[in-house]
């Protein structure tokens, strides 16, 4: 009998919805009973072929059917959707109480941090800091510094030569040439210091790379004296080495410069007693330094009868080495972060 099916279908229709419980078994449900081909509008289409009398009754029936399974499926569909949504945000669930995730922030490899301490401490005394090319003519990188082609001093400074068919061009082994490009730009008074790269055709060994950077001063006005260099220097020293440092002035020779001096700090690891680092001398050397050399002047023309002046020049990476006990000189060029992130110190 036909009621007896519609009781049937609404049975199984309604036992389905009951299991549907994902959006997509919902969809097939929705297909199955009430899409277009679905079982109640066959149902509902095939009404025609019933016996006249039988219609209305049936007809009520399977009108009434649709009505509650569509009613069933809404109410079905909302609880599924609902229950969707809050295990979403379950899953998703932030917990405040958690600690945040620290952002990474770089920090200043320790070459670009020591050169800041530096400039910085000479800013404050008065010194202007410039800078120049790492590509050098030989004149500026040697002639003009006193140290003429076939002078054997030629060779202290390992070059790096660029191919030049005029000129002779170098890399610059050293900061020393900017000495002679500031004085021939500027009349005295001259105060600067210069940081840069240098090149060397070095063996690269614990203590020498092929580039590394210096720190060039330069001072020239008149009246300066060797009294000046060792205060300004000793002053250096204290303000980046603290201020219970010793320093000691040692003869040395470079041809710019006459007389020319090392100049060393008691070391600050064993105070002056001896340990590793100092070699057991109790010094450790920081710098070249010497009164400009009175050709010097008179090569950028300036009257040495006038004009006295004196200059030093630092090793960057050494100092490093010796501030924090770096033993080998070749990992500020291997990009190792183990190594670079214990200098963390961010400087502004
Ligand atoms: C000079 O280069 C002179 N221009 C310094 C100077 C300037 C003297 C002004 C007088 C007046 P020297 O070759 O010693 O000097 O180098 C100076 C410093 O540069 C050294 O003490 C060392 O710290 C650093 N240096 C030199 N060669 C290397 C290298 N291959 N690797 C790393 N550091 C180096």
């Amino acid at each position: 009998m036909e009621i007896e099916r519609i009781r049937a279908l609404r049975e199984r229709a309604l036992r389905e919805l009951a299991e549907a419980s994902t959006q997509e078994q919902l969809a097939t449900w929705h297909a199955r009973y009430l899409g277009r081909r679905g079982e109640i509008t066959l149902l509902l289409r095939g009404l025609g072929s019933l016996a006249p009398e039988e219609r209305p009754m049936i007809g009520r029936a399977a009108n009434d059917l649709k009505e509650e399974l569509q009613q069933a499926y809404v109410r079905q569909e909302t609880a599924v959707r609902e229950r969707e949504l809050a295990a979403r945000i379950a899953a998703e669930t932030i917990d405040v109480t958690l600690p945040g995730r620290t952002p990474r922030i770089g920090t200043l490899h320790p070459v670009t941090q020591m050169i800041r301490d530096v400039t910085n401490i000479f800013a404050h005394l008065g010194f202007q800091v410039v800078e120049g090319p790492e590509v050098e003519y030989g004149y500026y990188a040697f002639d003009a510094l006193n140290i003429p082609p076939e002078h054997p001093a030629r060779d202290v400074w390992d070059t790096i030569f660029i191919e030049s068919e005029h000129e002779e061009i170098v890399l610059r082994p050293h900061t020393s040439p900017m000495q002679i490009r500031v004085m021939e730009r500027r009349q005295p008074p001259i105060r600067v210091v210069v940081p840069g790269r240098c090149y060397r055709y070095e063996a690269v060994d614990a203590t020498h790379e092929w580039h590394f950077h210096q720190i060039e001063g330069l001072a020239v006005d008149e009246r300066i004296t060797m009294a000046d260099l060792k205060g300004t220097l000793a002053e250096f020293a204290r303000q980046l080495f603290g201020r219970e440092r010793r320093v000691r002035f040692r003869c040395d020779f470079f041809p710019f410069v006459e007389p020319g001096v090392d100049f060393a700090i008691d070391c600050m690891f064993c105070r002056g007693e001896g340990c590793r680092v100092c070699g057991d001398s109790g010094w450790i050397e920081i710098l070249g330094a010497g009164m400009v050399h009175p050709q010097v002047l008179r090569n950028v023309g300036y009257d040495p009868e006038r004009y006295t002046g004196w200059a030093f020049g630092m090793g960057v990476e050494r100092l490093v080495m010796l501030t924090y006990g770096v033993p080998d000189i070749r990992y500020f060029y291997q990009g190792d972060l183990r190594f670079l992130q214990q200098f963390d110190r961010i400087v502004p």
